[in-house]
């Protein structure tokens, strides 16, 4: 038997954090043969309610979990932690400043990540939800210096399966005919979905679109802007295809991408494509025995060129205020 992995879930008693324990609980995160320790991270207000779905966990009776601890407490919360999934975050409320959002998340992500650097398991991943999520990312890793940078990620995985749901609903193609979709840059308005490289039933997607018009002017605003399409039908902000992709995005990471696919992953660049080193942006990847490995050497036409330049410009501006707020 399988010695339990300690997954750690910030922003436990939120939206996200319901709709994610469960799939974690009964094994989707890892695989139906990984036995899991929760422990759920809140803030003091947050305990109660994270308590009542502890309550709902031991109600399961998953045969894979085999234990929930909850904690206002990080140190306590990353103590040994394999795996963790930053949710928690402060949202941005009506008429604050970047400076006073960066600043606010700034003062989560950084003790979460010191924290993580001084307490979790030397293989730790960590992937970042709560937005603004890739410079929550950084902020987290620039305090964890003993832990591998690369073992920090951003969640861009939702937008990619959006993407490719919208590619799938265009065309008439089944989503698992879509392959090598990529989303590069920010996980913002500025994202660039990629279907230059997609492939549909082995045929190149743009071929297979054929309508720039669409591309510019539908696609690409429909999957960035999504999230408040969710927001303005739902009265809520997405919650269970959120959950879903940080899932998705943990599970591949770990067990790796099909052979002849890959992902998008918001990770640390080491300077491909173009992208300043260090920015924590989204790239296509493949993931093979729990290491990710960036796809190198596609062709970037001007299309796509002015759209990834325009996301990581913003990357980099994110990455000067929380400089300059000395969160970094
Ligand atoms: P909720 O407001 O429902 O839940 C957030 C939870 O985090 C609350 O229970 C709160 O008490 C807790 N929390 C706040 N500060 C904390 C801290 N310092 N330590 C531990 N817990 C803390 O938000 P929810 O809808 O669950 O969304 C969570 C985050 O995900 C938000 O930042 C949201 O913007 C972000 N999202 C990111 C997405 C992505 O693709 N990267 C998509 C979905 C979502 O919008």
């Amino acid at each position: 038997t399988r010695t339990p992995v300690n997954v750690t879930v910030t922003g436990a008693a939120g939206q996200i954090g319901y709709a994610l324990l469960f799939r974690i609980a009964s094994g989707h995160l890892l695989g139906a043969d990984v036995p899991v320790n929760l422990r759920l991270l809140e803030i003091p207000q947050g305990l109660k309610a994270a308590e009542g779905t502890a309550m709902e966990l031991d109600d399961c009776a998953f045969p894979l979990l085999r234990g929930i601890e909850i904690t206002d407490n990080a140190d306590k919360a990353f103590d040994g932690a394999n795996v963790a999934l930053l949710v928690g975050a402060r949202p941005r409320t009506k008429g604050m400043e970047r400076g006073d959002l960066l600043a606010a998340n700034g003062g989560i992500f950084k003790p979460q990540g010191k924290a993580i650097n001084d307490h979790a398991a030397d293989d730790i991943r960590v992937l970042v939800v709560g937005n603004p999520a890739n410079t929550n990312a950084l902020i987290a890793q620039a305090a964890a210096p003993d832990v591998p940078a690369e073992r920090f990620t951003a969640m861009t995985r939702l937008d990619h399966n959006r993407a490719i749901s919208q590619l799938a609903a265009k065309t008439g193609a089944a989503v698992s005919d879509i392959k090598r979709l990529t989303i590069w840059g920010n996980h913002s308005a500025t994202q660039y979905p990629d279907i230059f490289h997609a492939e549909i039933a082995g045929k190149n997607a743009a071929e297979v679109v054929n309508d720039q018009a669409w591309l510019a002017d539908e696609f690409i605003p429909t999957v960035a802007k999504r999230g408040a399409a969710i927001i303005e039908a739902r009265g809520a902000s997405s919650a269970a295809s959120a959950a879903n992709a940080a899932i998705d995005h943990i599970h591949t990471w770990v067990n790796g991408t099909a052979e002849g696919d890959w992902t998008s992953m918001g990770i640390p660049s080491d300077g491909s494509y173009g992208v300043p080193e260090g920015l924590i942006s989204s790239f296509p990847v493949v993931c093979k025995d729990g290491k990710y490995e960036i796809v190198q050497g596609l062709d970037i036409n001007e299309f796509s060129r002015t759209r990834i330049d325009a996301s990581v410009a913003e990357l980099s501006e994110e990455r000067d205020a929380v400089r300059e707020l000395g969160l970094i």
